[in-house]
This record gives C-alpha cells, structure tokens and sequence, in this order.
C-alpha cells in the first residue's frame, strides 16, 4: 500500500483552488492509501494571523476537510502542531539545508514582498514542510502546481541526508493533477487563487452562498476579444473559467472551449456546475460544525497515531546525525 501525505494552511476559509488542486485528489486517495492529511497551524504562523483567527480557522479548516469527504476511519487527519516530532525533525533538517537554496523559492519571495519585517520562519517555512512529509515515509504528495518547488527541495534535502547520514528518508513524488491544478483568481486571471491574498470578488469560497458564486462568476474578468479559447497566455480569464468547469465536470477543457457561444454561456454553465459540486460539501459542512466534541475526539486521535508513526522516522534520523 503506498503511503501518502498533504496539508494545508488554516489561514482562511477553503476556496475552489483548495478543493479541485489538492483536497478532492485527498478524498480519492484515502480509499486505496495509507493515508495522511493535516492543518498546518505551525506554516499559518509565518505571516501575521491574530491567535483567535488562527484558533478558528483551525476547527474551520478541519470541517471543510471532513464535509470535502475526508474520513477519519479511511485516513489519519490532526493538526500539525499536536505532533511535536514535526518540530524536532525541522532543527535537524534546518542542519542539512542551506540558506541560499532557501532564498531562492519563490514563495518566499512572493510572500516577503512588501512586508516590513520578514518573520525567518517564513524563510525556513519549506524545512518544516519537508519534516512534514519525510517522517511518515511517503510515496506521494497530492498538492496544487504552486507546492512543486517545495516537493523539489524536500527531495533534495533527504537525498542528501540520506548521503551524509545514511539511508534514513524514503523519497517523496508530487502529484499534481492535470487540470485544476492551478486555479487562478477571477479578479486577476495572472494570479493564483489564494486564502491570504484573497480579492472579495475573485476567490470562490467552497461554503460560499450559490448567489455569492453567481455574482462572483458572472463578474468574473475574461477578455474583449469574445473568443472562447484555451489559452493560459493570452486569454487567462476565459482559460480560467474553462479550466473551472473542466475540473468540475471532468470534461476536456479544450472541447468545451467549442461548446459555447460567448462568455454569457460559458459562465451560466460554470456557475451551475460550481453550485452543484460544492452544494453537498456546504450542507455537511455546518452539520459538522455543530458536533465540536466530535471533531476534537477525531483530531485527538488523528494526532495520537500520526505521533506513534513519527517518532520512529525522528529517532531513526536523531540516531544517524549522532545525537545521544
Ligand atoms: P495561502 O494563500 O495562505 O498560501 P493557499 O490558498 O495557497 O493559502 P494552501 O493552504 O497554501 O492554500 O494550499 C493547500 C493546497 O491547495 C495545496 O496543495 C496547494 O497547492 C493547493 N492550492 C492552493 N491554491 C490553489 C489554486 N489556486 N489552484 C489549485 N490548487 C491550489
Ligand atoms: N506548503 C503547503 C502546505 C504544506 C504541505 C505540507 C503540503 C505544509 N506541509 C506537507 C504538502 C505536504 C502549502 O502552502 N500549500
């Protein structure tokens, strides 16, 4: 059975990208996996977030994992920072990176910008991912097209622990779908979808109200060429919407670019097919919310078994490094 292992940060609420570039891809895997996914409390950390935000956007994220489809009788969900061996693996890995090849990941450098202070574990923050994944052994890491470089990174670093130290780490693979793999913002069709940088009109919250999603769709940015073309270059926002409704129904983007007349079609159909997918996810989702014991018993024992499996990985690695 091969292992695997995703997470994601709790810095906002579950958006489109979220669920067709990682969390749908989760629910697929747990059927046939040995299977790992968590919130990464730990990661939120690098970038301002008031503790009552964080503290809620935890049990929230973990919710939106369970009404997605995640089932903790099928795969271990907890939260990153109720397994300290996630923290004590980072020092040692932090030992075996180097601060150029940190420098140079770009989320780095596109989170750093503009902010007066840098915090260093915004720097450090892919080391703590590559901890993340290389205690549990994993085969293969389902994330959006954004986590590629860390995926790199983290390949490198048990490589070459594994050279200096002695086989300790097996080598992770990213696995990133072919399409929703990079969903972009409705708004501003050039960037990513995201939960920190959200633009209100431009990020389709998974729980979001079906008349939210239609305005949202309907005010979506495409072009003023009225062509309905598949082409990420010169017609991102048309692409995006494609792309969207691919994803959701499964259906080759490239066909349905000839389906449709003009952008009012096109993004009717988007909006009816968003509405669907996700309506299910909403429903559970506020059910879950009601049942608190519940989700903590469950993140409790998520927690417990990602413990026992993470410190065999951390003693083993302590043991190479020659610490007592
Ligand atoms: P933040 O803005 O705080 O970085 P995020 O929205 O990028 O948050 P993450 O928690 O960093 O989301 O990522 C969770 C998973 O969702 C990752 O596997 C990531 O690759 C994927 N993902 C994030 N944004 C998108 C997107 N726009 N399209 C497809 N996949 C995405
Ligand atoms: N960096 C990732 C979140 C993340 C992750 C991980 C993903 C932290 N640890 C381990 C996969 C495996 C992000 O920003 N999406």
């Amino acid at each position: 059975m091969a292992k695997v292992l995703s997470a994601i940060q709790p810095s906002g609420d579950l958006h489109l990208g979220n669920y067709l570039g990682a969390v749908r891809q989760w629910v697929t895997s747990q059927e046939e996996n040995d299977s790992y996914f968590f919130i990464v409390d730990l990661h939120a950390l690098t970038l301002d977030i008031a503790p009552e935000t964080l503290r809620s956007n935890t049990v929230k994220t973990a919710a939106s994992l369970l009404a997605s489809g995640l089932d903790p009788t099928k795969c271990t969900l907890f939260v990153q920072s109720h397994v300290p061996q996630h923290t004590g693996l980072t020092w040692l890995l932090e030992c075996t990176a180097s601060y150029g090849e940190l420098l140079r990941m770009t989320q780095f450098k596109d989170k750093g910008k503009g902010q007066d202070s840098v915090r260093s574990g915004l720097l450090t923050y892919p080391v703590l991912m590559a901890a993340d994944i290389l205690l549990y052994d994993i085969n293969f890491v389902p994330v959006g097209d954004d986590q590629k470089q860390h995926l790199e990174l983290t390949r490198n670093l048990a490589i070459r622990f594994n050279n200096r130290y002695g086989d300790t780490f097996v080598i992770p693979e990213a696995k990133v779908p072919e399409v929703g793999a990079r969903i972009m913002d409705l708004q501003n069709p050039t960037n990513k979808m995201s939960k920190s940088t959200a633009t209100p009109l431009g990020t389709i919250g998974v729980m979001d109200d079906p008349s939210d999603i239609e305005k949202k769709i309907k005010k979506a940015v495409t072009d003023s060429s009225m062509l309905i073309t598949y082409d990420r270059e010169n017609h991102p926002g048309v692409t995006n919407l494609l792309e969207i409704l691919s994803a959701v129904t499964d259906m080759n983007p490239l066909q349905l670019a000839e389906k449709f007349a003009n952008y009012g079609e096109l993004k009717k159909a988007t909006t009816e097919a968003v509405i669907e997918a996700l309506r299910p996810i909403r429903n559970r989702y506020y059910e879950i919310l009601e049942e608190k014991d519940t989700l903590r018993d469950i993140l409790k024992e998520g927690s417990e078994k990602a413990s026992s499996v993470a410190e065999v990985t951390l003693a083993k690695a302590r043991s190479a490094m020659g610490l007592l």
